[in-house]
């Protein structure tokens, strides 16, 4: 006996298909006006919501970047944590970082209350750079400058973890940024230093 399998490819038999009823046109209706408020609320973000970076991208050679990050480690080093590099740089000045497989490089140290541009970059592939516990986040692309105007607002000991998968060690990928208090006095007691690696040098 043979019998018939439908593959999909003939129309099914009967009516299988329906004008749509007007309830359906209604809110198909509403789902699209929803959608054009949502895409005029982009450019309204964008000029008015107080939640955009201040950055400025501008297109670097990945290696040159990371040499100008190993100068300003060198300029500016006050100490060491397992083989990274602890920097301090003035007040005022260009603070640079670069993301690589799998380290963030160096360990900054800042004063809270002090304003630095912090430029940040890429050697090999996409990074993400997300403040923790804060709710920081940048995306950091190779062959580009991101650079941001930062005001550090909260002393602590704080980590810095990679977001964008980057490869076999992304876990692993911690780094670390260290605010002094006003009076430039590390905070011993911080319940921040507990949420990383825990690391004290
Ligand atoms: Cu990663």
């Amino acid at each position: 006996m043979l019998t018939k399998v439908h593959t999909g490819l003939d129309a099914a038999p009967g009516v299988w298909w329906k004008p749509a009823h007007k309830a359906e046109k209604v809110w198909v209706a509403i789902a699209f006006a929803w959608c054009m408020v949502l895409f005029a609320m982009m450019p309204l973000w964008h000029w008015r919501g107080g939640q955009n970076p201040s950055g400025i991208r501008r297109r670097v050679e990945p290696r040159a970047f990371y040499a100008r990050t190993q100068e300003f480690a060198k300029q500016y080093q006050v100490g060491t944590d397992r083989g990274l590099p602890i920097v301090q740089p003035p007040a005022g000045s260009d603070v640079y970082m670069t993301a690589l497989t799998f380290q963030w490089y160096p360990i900054l140290q800042l004063t809270q209350g002090e304003t630095y541009r912090l430029h940040l970059s890429a050697l090999d592939v996409n990074h993400g750079f997300s403040l923790y516990p804060l709710n920081v986040n940048f995306q950091i692309v190779p062959g580009y400058d991101y650079a941001l105007e930062v005001t550090p607002t909260a002393s602590g000991d704080f980590r810095i973890i990679c977001n964008e998968f980057c490869g076999i060690g992304h876990h692993t990928m911690v780094g670390r940024v260290i605010v002094l208090d006003k009076a430039g006095q590390r905070v011993s007691d911080n319940a921040n230093a507990r949420l990383g690696n825990g690391a004290t040098p």
